[in-house]
């Protein structure tokens, strides 16, 4: 029963993982939008004038492991995203929202973020 549960906690959390740091405030982050959660902050290396990380709180490793309870919370980050743009008045002139999964991919931190990205001209397709 034990080790039933503890594995099963380990499924939900990783311990080593940057981004719940980041949610659970351990690491200092310049965070634009926060509630029970979701959780977005600026990419420390950003891409664009403006780029925002958009993150559940909960350790959800990438789309891979999105299953069917995830379905409101994905809408509700979309939602949010839409907000934040229109706070931030990047609406009007358009902006690019970016999921990276998986090697290939190019997802490079194990924690399901979607990238708001605006300010400049966007190219088609990405690099
Ligand atoms: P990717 O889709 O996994 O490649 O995106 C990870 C992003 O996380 C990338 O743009 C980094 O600059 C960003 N980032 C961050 O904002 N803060 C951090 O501590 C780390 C990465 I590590």
């Amino acid at each position: 029963m034990l080790t039933v549960e503890l594995y099963n906690l380990k499924e939900v959390l990783d311990l080593d993982c940057i981004f719940c740091k980041i949610a659970k405030k351990e690491i200092p982050a310049e965070i634009v939008y926060e509630d029970d959660k979701i959780i977005a902050f600026k990419d420390v290396n950003p891409a664009s004038p403006t780029h925002i990380l958009f993150i559940p709180k909960e350790h959800i490793e990438s789309v891979n492991f999105l299953n069917e309870e995830h379905k409101h919370l994905i809408g509700e980050i979309f939602l949010r995203i839409k907000e934040v743009a229109k706070e931030m008045n990047i609406d009007e002139d358009g902006y690019r929202i970016v999921n990276n999964c998986g090697e290939l991919g190019g997802q490079t931190v194990n924690h399901l973020h979607f990238h708001l990205l605006a300010g400049r001209q966007m190219q088609w397709p990405p690099g």
